[in-house]
């Protein structure tokens, strides 16, 4: 094979990877999101893969944030959280920061009994096995792409 079909294979097999890289890097449609919750209002969130989910409310992220570990074999039932006194509390216990372990079916609900308006919102989510590879697997499919790039383009012909 000619080194120059090598290196547009490379070169596609780069760019090919670098979406699913970015698949997962920032917020999209299926984000844990309440918008703005009044007293009285609750959000309810089915999970859909397993993973971390880390959230924080928007207005007030020193007090009330948690992550969620979403893994195969957790109880799949629903998970209630209340909001009260700005503090996030499940079965009767408040709390700063609070970790549940939910199955990748389960849902969660906030409900707001609190008098501010609170907006629980996704922060982050890692996907199960990813929590080494997530940092990494960005930067070395942009490097790959760009290397490849750079090769086709040096080792095209020039005009004749
Ligand atoms: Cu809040």
């Amino acid at each position: 094979m000619r080194l120059e079909r090598c290196l547009a294979i490379l070169l596609l097999v780069a760019l090919a990877t670098v979406p699913a890289a970015l698949a997962h890097s920032g917020d999209d449609d299926h984000s844990l999101d309440s918008r703005d919750l009044e007293r009285g209002f609750s959000y309810k969130y089915w999970f859909e893969e397993a993973g971390t989910l880390e959230y924080a409310c928007t207005y007030h992220p020193d007090e009330m944030s948690g992550r969620f570990l979403i893994r195969e074999g957790a109880p799949s039932d629903g998970v209630f959280v209340d909001l009260r006194d700005t503090r996030l509390v499940h079965n009767d216990t408040a709390m700063l920061f609070l970790e549940l372990e939910v199955a990748p079916d389960a849902y969660v609900e906030f409900v707001n009994h609190d008098q501010d308006v609170h907006r629980i919102a996704q922060t982050r989510f890692t996907p199960v096995g990813a929590e080494e590879s997530s940092s990494a697997s960005l930067p070395l499919a942009l490097a790959a792409g760009v290397l490849g790039l750079v090769l086709f383009l040096g080792r095209r012909p020039g005009a004749p």
